[in-house]
């Protein structure tokens, strides 16, 4: 692959977009290779994955202008889908994605973080949608994901005026849960993911399913839905060593994702 990266440490997975002179702006390749590298992600051994740019100055600065540039409206509708398409394949991803934004998370690079369960950023970050001043709407998902993640007013805000934020306000506003300095950002993200990796795979899975899931349905469906995924735990072995190892008072757990 010539934009993505993929490295394995222990049960984590890191994608790194490199496309550092452009500032990993996503252009159809980028895109493509990130499909490709998620497909390619060995669910049976890998708990936890993190996202992040290289270089210490962008995340992602957004879709590719120069390349969206001269779309005509059939081919934006497809560059949109492209997109779209994996971004709800990250967000539905059987494994947490943890975003370790370190820079400009702008348009489709705030969009991007926001497919992602979890967000962290180092200390340098900007968020932004500035596609009205491009002439656009947030074509990545910006409208729906940013209004869910902070309240509807604010997102309202961010999106009309195409006004950056950085790091302190994002924050301040929930759409990241930590700020960290840029050497300790990555570091973090692991620690972060090891965490979780810890934990019985198929429960952690099940919650990101009843945790998705249910945001976009009333309550009562939505508890409906956190029981038949409760429930389907009682088959794995993972709930009878975590409970087992419990009731016979062991630290070590073997969670064997089955
Ligand atoms: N696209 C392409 N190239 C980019 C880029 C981008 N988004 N952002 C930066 N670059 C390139 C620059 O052109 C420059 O390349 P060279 O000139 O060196 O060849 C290189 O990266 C370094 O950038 P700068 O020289 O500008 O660096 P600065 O530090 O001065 O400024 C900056 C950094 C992030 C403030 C600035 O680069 C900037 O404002 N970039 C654009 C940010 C932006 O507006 N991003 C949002 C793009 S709109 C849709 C689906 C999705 C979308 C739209 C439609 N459909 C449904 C069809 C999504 C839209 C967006 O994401």
């Amino acid at each position: 692959m010539d934009f993505i990266t993929y490295e394995v440490e222990g049960q984590v997975g890191i994608i790194t977009i490199n496309r550092p002179k452009a500032l990993n702006a996503l252009n159809s390749k980028v895109l493509e290779e990130l499909d490709a590298a998620l497909d390619a992600v060995d669910q049976d051994t890998i708990r936890c994955l993190i996202l992040t740019g290289a270089g210490e100055k962008s995340f992602v600065a957004g879709a590719d202008i120069g390349e969206m540039s001269t779309l005509t409206k059939a081919e934006g509708e497809a560059f949109g889908k492209k997109g779209n398409d994996i971004f709800r394949k990250l967000e539905t991803f059987p494994l947490p994605v943890i975003a370790a934004i370190n820079g400009f998370a702008l348009g489709g690079g705030c969009e991007l973080s926001m497919s992602c369960d979890i967000r962290i950023c180092s200390d340098n970050a900007v968020f932004g949608q500035p596609e009205v001043g491009l002439g656009i709407t947030p074509g990545f998902g910006g409208t729906q994901r940013l209004a869910r993640l902070v309240s509807p007013g604010m997102a309202k805000q961010l999106i009309y005026t195409a006004r950056n934020i950085k790091a302190d306000e994002a924050y301040r506003i929930g759409l990241v849960n930590a700020v960290y300095t840029q050497e300790e950002l990555l570091p973090a993200a692991k620690k972060m993911a090891a965490g979780i990796a810890k934990n019985a795979p198929i429960a952690v899975r099940n919650c990101k399913k009843a945790m998705n899931e249910g945001l976009q349905v009333d309550m009562d469906q939505a508890i409906v839905i956190e029981e038949k995924l409760f429930g389907d735990c009682f088959e794995t072995h993972d709930q009878k060593e975590g409970m087992g190892a419990f009731l016979e008072k062991r630290k070590e757990k073997t969670f064997t994702n089955n």
